[in-house]
């Protein structure tokens, strides 16, 4: 009997744990409004709400990104290794992986997660369905830091599809971008999924749909307090809110209070009292413009390259590439090949 060597590997680089739910909530209760990280949504069930939402007719962003995807992914530079950040297994991933190893290409995908399961059942999957990838997931959160990054330096492709990217503030974006110049070497590709600003009607819809299934998803991060930190906490209480707020082009999503509530939190050891009508802030989601973008991108160290929208200007997919030398300001570094100052 032949045995063949494992194409897959799983780094553990950080475990999710509930002391990192407790700090967030602590440092959450002391700013106003209220606010819960948005990470804290996925929990399994918070998992497959989230994939009912992207089915939804309303909620355009997954499919159409698709279908951008679709369109343009052979156009994608062949790297030796595709990293794709809070991936999973979906169909954007095949997507790439199909285009990244035509003609039999061999190639290193290093998909990064927070949770160590979904990252063996992709790494099953793919290397089953992919006979020359070979995989080496690396469970770690994108709000630390990135590096070492596994792949080749200068030829890795970096993907970070779905605009989570919106999830992030300007300061935490910029931040998150610094990590990731960090990570890569020059060379090294970006492609980045971003929604893009639009009629409110349809972003607010998009937050609040007729099948209430975002409301529920919102809602789930209730049970993730109540369970995880024993907290007494009930989603009945509280009222699905989403807003966009126009002067910082984001859609905000909110819990409101419909009553004054005194929840004890025991792992805490404090009781968390929120007034009549009062609201939590669970989620800021940026919609962007492309000129924005491409700024955001040239101040981190990435030039855009193209960038493909639909026809409706929905959603962008932007291919930027890490800069060489020469840095936003003018500045040359002649000797160094990696690591400006
Ligand atoms: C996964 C962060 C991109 O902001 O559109 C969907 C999450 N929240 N419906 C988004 C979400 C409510 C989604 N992201």
């Amino acid at each position: 009997m032949t045995v063949a060597p494992a194409r897959w590997t799983v780094e553990e680089r950080t475990r999710p744990s509930p002391g990192r739910l407790a700090a967030d909530l602590r440092a959450g209760l002391a700013s106003r409004p209220v606010t819960i990280p948005p990470k804290w949504f996925y929990d399994e069930k918070g998992s497959a709400l989230f994939d009912a939402i992207t089915h939804l007719p309303e909620y355009y962003p997954t499919r159409t990104e698709e279908a951008i995807l679709r369109a343009h992914a052979d156009e994608l530079p062949q790297v030796q290794a595709l990293v794709e950040l809070g991936a999973g297994y979906s169909r954007k991933t095949r997507l790439l992986l199909e285009a990244l190893t035509r003609g039999d290409r061999p190639l290193l995908f290093v998909p990064l997660d927070v949770a160590v399961e979904p990252l063996r059942d992709a790494a099953e999957r793919i290397t089953a369905d992919f006979p020359t990838v070979t995989v080496h997931g690396v469970v770690a959160d994108f709000d630390e830091e990135l590096t070492p990054l596994p792949g080749t330096p200068g030829e890795r492709l970096v993907a970070f599809l779905g605009s989570t990217i919106g999830n992030l503030t300007p300061g935490p974006r910029a931040a998150f971008l610094a990590r990731l110049h960090r990570a890569t070497a020059p060379g090294d590709w970006f492609l980045l999924g971003a929604d893009l600003v639009k009629d409110t009607d349809r972003l607010v819809r998009a937050y609040d749909d007729a099948a209430g299934l975002t409301a529920e998803f919102n809602k789930n991060v209730l049970h993730v307090l109540a369970r995880e930190l024993d907290a007494d906490l009930d989603a009945d209480d509280f009222d699905h809110v989403a807003v966009y707020d126009t002067e910082h082009d984001r859609i905000e999503m909110r819990l409101r209070a419909r009553r004054a509530l005194s929840v004890p939190v025991r792992a805490l050891g404090l009781v968390w009292e929120l007034a009549e009508g009062e609201e939590v802030l669970t989620e800021t989601s940026a919609k962007f413009r492309l000129e924005g973008l491409r700024q955001e991108l040239a101040e981190a160290g990435f030039d855009v390259v193209e960038t493909w929208t639909d026809t409706a200007r929905d959603f962008s997919l932007t291919l930027a590439r890490r800069r060489h030398q020469q840095r936003a300001d003018g500045y040359v570094a002649s000797h160094e090949s990696q690591g400006e100052p």
